[in-house]
Parts: structure tokens; C-alpha cells; sequence
């Protein structure tokens, strides 16, 4: 079978050109509160953002269409289509270029970030199949991968390199018996990636099993932007050291070494009693108690073109986080959101958003 590589493709970096961006309207009730009505306000504002700066496609069930047609500016595209939850960015296709300029996409295998063992739903089958949805849309070619795997477990900086964290991509709940090798294999195949940097740990308390784009992202090829931790007593103290010391001794796949810019953690925050309480009690996986610490970050931001979308919390730390993204960013508008609804999900902006490349 032809993989993505041996047929010339390969996956742009975020900050190049995007043809639109694809985001799913949020309604489970176990997962969003107070019926998903909060979190459809904070995915209506991400998707009024970006159709500022490029096009939006929302996907929305059956039995949301008419609302989400309703809350959304006219700009936006609205398209029926099932899923089982909202993160397009780990449903949806990791879209790629070919040497043309054709657009194909992978559709990774989904099992709802762990599967029977550990994983947040069941069952996942409609997300499984977003990727097939959109690529269809799109007439895109689509390279189904063998292993599973998803958006917000990667970051590529369009020449060769991606970051992944191994506790999320070598977890045995997503590939039974996954080796290194075999990892990095398939990301050559299906990325194009010819050098893998690996960290370690993801942010404490993610429930994707440390997702990257939680804790790190490039900002342009040989920069890394990390969320970093200055308080020894915090468990994410220990989890950004050792990421960037990883950062500091790697090569990228130019034979660089990166610089790496730190972006201040956001103030701890934890779930009220009240926020808890506005979640439906299922079966699912995903339990929500007070008190529980959400895991925020501030690199959990979409590039989109001429702007970066980022979260912002009402907290102390939303100051320091915008002067890194305009020093780092120059060139963009830096629109931040408030975000504690997403995040009280169990992710956030660029967790909810697919970019789409090309002119
Ligand atoms: O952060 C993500 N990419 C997805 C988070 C899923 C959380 C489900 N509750």
C-alpha cells in the first residue's frame, strides 16, 4: 500500500497558508455542562475569531444544526455530520501537501484516547469516521494509518521534524506492544517527519495521556515554545525541566538546535462544585469532581493565518502569555479567548480546530 511519503506528501507546518479551518459543534452532556450551552458560547467565539483571518467549517449533529446555524456568523460553513464529541483536532484528518500542491489527509485511527483501557468514551466509532467526512467534502485523497494515534499528539515544523511526548504516543492503550522505532516509522510514512523529538511527560492531569500541543509547540522551524513551571512544589515543575533540557540536546531534522522560548504556565486552576455539578454522571470516562486541577496550558493555541487564537483564563498569568505571543509572533494579530469552558472539557483551542493548508 502506498503511504503518504513514497507518494510525495507531507505535513505543512501550522503557520503556513491555511484554506480554511475545521472545528465540531460541542453537545454531550457528560463531557460540556449545563447541556454544552457555555461551551458552545467559547466555540462560537474560537470560530468567530478565525473566520476573521480564514474560512471556518463547523461540523453539527442533527439535532444541533438549526441552533449551531443560529449562533454562528453567516461566514461560517455549517455541515451536518455525527460525531461523538467536539476535538476535531484529533478526529479530524492531519492534512497534508503533495510536491503539486494536492491536499490529502491522514485518517488516524481514533479509540477515544485509550480505548477499553483508559479511554474517555464508548463507544468512538462516529469520531473514527470525521476524517473519512471531511476528506469527502474536501475530494482530498485519504491515507488511513495502522496505528492509532491523534492530531494533538504531534506538532510538525513542515521541514522534517516532530515533536511527540512519549507518554501519550508509546502508551500501550493506543497500540498494544508499540515500539519507539516503530513510532518513528510510521511518522516518516505518514507525516514525512525524518527526525522525531521526543519528550517525556505531558502536562499533570491531561486526560490524553499528555498530549504535546498541551505542552509544547514550534513556533517557527528551530523555536519551540514550551509551558514551563517555576514552582517546585507543582508536579509540572519536573515535567517542563526535563522537557526542555530533551529540547536543548535535540537536532531537528535541518541538524539544528532549537531554541526554546518558555511560556508561563497559567495560575493553577480546579473545577468548582458548582461546574462539577452542571456535568451529566454517565459511564463515560470522563469524571468530574471539584476540586479537580484542570490541565491549562497557554501553547494550546491555533496559528491561523495573520493571527494566533489563543486561550486566556481571567487569571494573573493572561498578562505574560500575551507579551510572549506578540514578541514571538510579530507579524499576527494575537486574539485571546476565554477559554475556562473548553478547558473544563478537557482541552482546549487548538485541541478544538483543524487547520486546513493551501491558498
Ligand atoms: O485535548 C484534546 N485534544 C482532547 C481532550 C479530550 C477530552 C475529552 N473529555
Amino acid at each position: 500500500m502506498t503511504t503518504p511519503h513514497a507518494a510525495g506528501y507531507a505535513m505543512p507546518a501550522e503557520w503556513a497558508p491555511h484554506a480554511g479551518c475545521w472545528m465540531i459543534w460541542p453537545e454531550r452532556p457528560d463531557n460540556w455542562r449545563l447541556g454544552a450551552k457555555p461551551a458552545q458560547a467559547a466555540f462560537a467565539a474560537v470560530a468567530s475569531a478565525i473566520a476573521r483571518f480564514e474560512k471556518v467549517t463547523m461540523l453539527v449533529s442533527a439535532r444541533q444544526f438549526a441552533n449551531a446555524r443560529a449562533r454562528l456568523p453567516a461566514e461560517v460553513r455549517v455541515i451536518e455530520a455525527s460525531t461523538n464529541d467536539a476535538w476535531m483536532r484529533d478526529v479530524g484528518p492531519s492534512f497534508l501537501l503533495g510536491p503539486d500542491g494536492a491536499l490529502a489527509g491522514v485518517d488516524w485511527p481514533f479509540n477515544a484516547w485509550g480505548g477499553l483501557r483508559g479511554g474517555l468514551y464508548f463507544p468512538w466509532d462516529l469520531d473514527d469516521q470525521v476524517a473519512v467526512k471531511v476528506l469527502e467534502v474536501e475530494r482530498a485523497r485519504r491515507f488511513r494509518a495502522p496505528l492509532v494515534i491523534e492530531g494533538g499528539a504531534i506538532h510538525a515544523d513542515g521541514e522534517g521534524t516532530v515533536l511527540v511526548a512519549e507518554q501519550c504516543v508509546l502508551n500501550e492503550n493506543r497500540n498494544e506492544g508499540i515500539t519507539r522505532a516503530v513510532m518513528e516509522t510510521m511518522l516518516r510514512e505518514y507525516l514525512g517527519a525524518t527526525t522525531v523529538i521526543w519528550l517525556g511527560q505531558g502536562v499533570p492531569g491531561d486526560e490524553t495521556d499528555g498530549h504535546v500541543d498541551n505542552l509544547a509547540c514550534f513556533v517557527r522551524p528551530g523555536m519551540v515554545l514550551l509551558s514551563w513551571c517555576d514552582d517546585p512544589a507543582d508536579p509540572h515543575y519536573a515535567v517542563s525541566r526535563d522537557a526542555e533540557a530533551r529540547l536543548l540536546a535535540a537536532r531537528d531534522a535541518k541538524g539544528r538546535a532549537l531554541v526554546v522560548e518558555r511560556m508561563p504556565m497559567p495560575t493553577p486552576m480546579f473545577i468548582t462544585a458548582q461546574e462539577a455539578a452542571g456535568v451529566d454522571a454517565t459511564a463515560s470516562g470522563m469524571n468530574r469532581a471539584a476540586g479537580e486541577r484542570l490541565a491549562a496550558s497557554y501553547v494550546n493555541f491555533y496559528i491561523a493565518n495573520g493571527a494566533i487564537i489563543a486561550p486566556c483564563f481571567g487569571v494573573a498569568t493572561d498578562a505574560a502569555a500575551h507579551g510572549v505571543l506578540s514578541r514571538l509572533f510579530p507579524g499576527r494579530d494575537i486574539v485571546m479567548l476565554p477559554a475556562r469552558e473548553i478547558l473544563l472539557g478537557g482541552g482546549n483551542i487548538h485541541c478544538i480546530t483543524q487547520q486546513q493548508p493551501g491558498g
